[in-house]
């Protein structure tokens, strides 16, 4: 959790602000169902208010939210008093808080060994109360603060799914939830929008905005559902249980989530959530979170509840996948070939289980489409579940000074102007000595499927650069022990294994150098090709672009842009240089899988759709790089590779932790391979 405050005095500081601040978003969420946060940032808050006022209960305030029970009533619906509190719930945000209220309830409970849990889904609605009278609906209410709430009979009865009758002629008390599912929100917001009406920010908004009308008829026309769960007085049903109570609800006519399941352990706890996690895309309602409830009706009972919330039950919060946070800078990065990237840094944000502070812009075209400014304050999601991505900027939120973003015309390294090359949509600094190319290159050159000079990181490029002992490739293979040991942290050992791993590279078969060169359109597959179809450098350099052109699936692009980088004087001097410190010219690999690909030896399973290449390309790519594909997820499994519509797979494969990418990752990949 949250920092801890060391003395009263910034305890003090801290609250106020904090409990004004609740009190605004719990207004926009309750009073007029337009939050202007997520829920997720609200909790943490108000944990944190939880906390504070738990450390230095002198602080609490009777105004203080944690001082109601949750919501506050309309003025304008008639008053409803619930004779029985509809409470709120505790809520917890990872499986080891749930663990730990677990424990914590078990130690209140020393007679019993092992607690059955019912664990349900936790619909993103409204709670609802329905009162039957000898089994004819007499009462709607919504929970307003808890204890008087608001009276919607007229449009609950409306809704379709809610019984006017009762097969039997019950007088009792169901509670539950009113949701609006996700399609009807969705054609909901479009007609709003074409009317020209404000849009609703959720679905469960939308449901409170539509029951909570004072014309039936308003609630009729919008598409409300519900699901029932719970029985506060359960004798009256003769049952004795959670499950049994949802059964009883489905057969007296109620509409009851099918996707309940009961456990005794924490492994199958852990199951249901991971499922449902997984799943909770494919439901066609909202879902923010799992219940987790006490099975057995008279051990709720006797659990009870704290002033404001019950001990026997408990939701477990999903990760958010959406989150705002503020872009405080955009930094411009230049690449190996001189591409300009802007990137947002953010104030870091939790988002879907990390903690996300940059994210990639792209290019100036995207930076420019988006809109994003400096002190925006931005929606950021996880595109394909993995990459943080800027959704949208949040323009009601936008400083009333903004500015637009000015784009850089000059690289931030060299200084030298930024152009455009013919219609391409990147930025590039096309200075051929701009250092932050020479480093990315030196970096490059280094890499594992390149030279693979083990310990030459960029980190150790940025020393030797600044160092001035090594301005190309050549001046690494002529490196002294004397200056490595003026590097940081640089000692004996580490010196001595630096330069053995360079003099090892001396060594490599010449596809290596070629790819390390970093010659346009050329990756380490195409190097590849090259090197073994010429068998030395010196040959290459002397074929003209038709006859690189020639080699089998190398096309006119990557020959000219071979031939045109060697006919450079430049280039040719460099080539000499390292001819002239030791360095292989010649090929001498064995023309087998591509055992120096990063995929040599993985195990991959692959799922789901693929849209870019069949499932069959896929797999023979693979297996010429070296991998193992298989067809089911185990814990041998280096990673899944998933597209659209993944099931199972995906599924097992997040439950045992196995690295999982989407198509446009290893499409990434492949490219890298290239
Ligand atoms: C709220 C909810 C509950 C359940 C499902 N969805 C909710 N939003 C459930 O029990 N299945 S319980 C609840 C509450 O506030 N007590």
């Amino acid at each position: 959790m949250a920092k801890q405050p060391v003395t009263l005095a910034d305890a003090q500081k801290e609250i106020g602000p904090l409990r004004q601040q609740l009190i605004q978003w719990g207004k926009e969420y309750y009073e007029q169902d337009q939050p202007t946060v997520e829920d997720y940032v609200y909790d943490r808050q108000y944990q944190r208010l939880v906390q504070l006022e738990t450390e230095f209960p002198e602080l609490i305030t009777p105004d203080s939210p944690t001082q109601r029970v949750g919501g506050q009533t309309d003025t304008q619906l008639a008053k409803v008093t619930h004779e029985i509190p509809m409470l709120s719930m505790g809520d917890v945000f990872s499986v080891e808080e749930l663990q730990d209220f677990n424990v914590r309830q078990q130690d209140g409970l020393p007679e019993i060994d092992q607690l059955a849990y019912d664990l349900e889904l936790k619909i993103d609605g409204l709670s609802l109360s329905l009162v039957y009278e000898n089994g004819r609906l007499v009462q709607a209410s919504t929970r307003g603060n808890g204890v008087i709430g608001e009276d919607v009979t007229a449009n609950a009865m409306t809704i379709k799914d809610i019984p006017h009758q009762l097969s039997e002629p019950l007088s009792v008390e169901f509670r539950g939830e009113c949701y609006m599912p996700k399609a009807s929100f969705v054609k909901l917001n479009e007609a709003r929008e074409a009317n020209g009406q404000p849009v609703f920010a959720n679905p469960r908004n939308a449901a409170a905005g539509s029951l909570r009308q004072l014309d039936p008829q308003v609630t009729a026309q919008r598409e409300l559902a519900t699901f029932m769960y719970y029985v506060p007085e359960y004798e009256k049903l003769g049952v004795t249980t959670q499950d049994e109570a949802l059964k009883r609800m489905a057969e007296l006519g109620f509409q009851v989530n099918p996707h309940h399941r009961t456990v005794t352990s924490t492994a199958e706890l852990v199951q249901y959530i991971n499922e449902y996690t997984a799943q909770r895309d494919d439901l066609a309602y909202g879902i923010d979170g799992i219940v987790e409830k006490v099975n057995d009706l008279a051990t709720q009972t006797a659990l009870g509840n704290t002033v404001k919330v019950p001990r026997w039950e408990i939701a477990y919060k999903f990760p958010p996948e959406e989150q705002s946070t503020v872009v405080r800078e955009i930094e411009w990065t230049v690449g190996r070939t001189g591409n300009v990237t802007p990137t947002a840094v953010m104030d870091p944000v939790q988002l879907a289980g990390t903690t996300v502070s940059r994210a990639s812009l792209h290019n100036p075209d995207y930076l420019r489409q988006k809109d994003i400014r400096l002190g925006d304050t931005v929606l950021l999601h996880k595109a394909g579940d993995i990459i943080p991505e800027i959704s949208r900027v949040i323009l009601a939120k936008r400083p009333a000074d903004s500015q637009p973003y000015q784009i850089p015309t000059e690289c931030p390294v060299c200084g030298s102007r930024l152009v455009h090359l013919d219609g391409e949509v990147a930025l590039r600094c096309v200075n051929p000595m701009c250092p932050a190319q020479i480093k990315e290159g030196l970096a490059h050159f280094a890499s594992r499927n390149a030279m693979n000079i083990d310990g030459l990181g960029p980190k150790i490029i940025e020393q030797l650069w600044n160092k001035k002992y090594v301005s190309d490739f050549a001046d690494l293979y002529r490196l002294t022990a004397d200056q490595l040991l003026t590097l940081d942290k640089f000692g004996e050992k580490s010196t001595a294994k630096l330069l053995t791993a360079i003099d090892n590279s001396r060594h490599n078969s010449v596809e290596r150098l070629l790819f390390g060169l970093g010659i346009r359109h050329v990756g380490a597959k195409v190097a590849r090709l090259i090197a073994e179809h010429f068998g030395s450098l010196p040959a290459v350099m002397q074929a003209s672009a038709d006859e690189i052109s020639a080699v089998a699936t190398i096309g006119p692009t990557i020959g000219d842009s071979v031939a045109t980088y060697f006919a450079n004087a430049q280039v040719q001097q460099l080539i000499q240089e390292l001819q002239a410190v030791g360095v292989n010219m010649d090929y001498t690999a064995s023309p087998a899988v591509d055992t120096t690909s990063e995929w040599n030896g993985q195990r991959v399973v692959l799922t789901g759709k693929l849209a870019m290449f069949t499932r069959n390309e896929a797999k023979e790519w693979l297996e010429a790089h070296g991998a193992t594909v298989t067809g089911s997820v185990s814990k041998k499994t280096d990673v899944l590779i998933a597209g659209e519509k993944a099931g199972s797979k995906l599924q097992k494969a997040q439950q045992l932790g196995i690295p999982i990418w989407n198509e446009q990752q290893f499409d990434q990949a492949m490219k890298e391979e290239q």
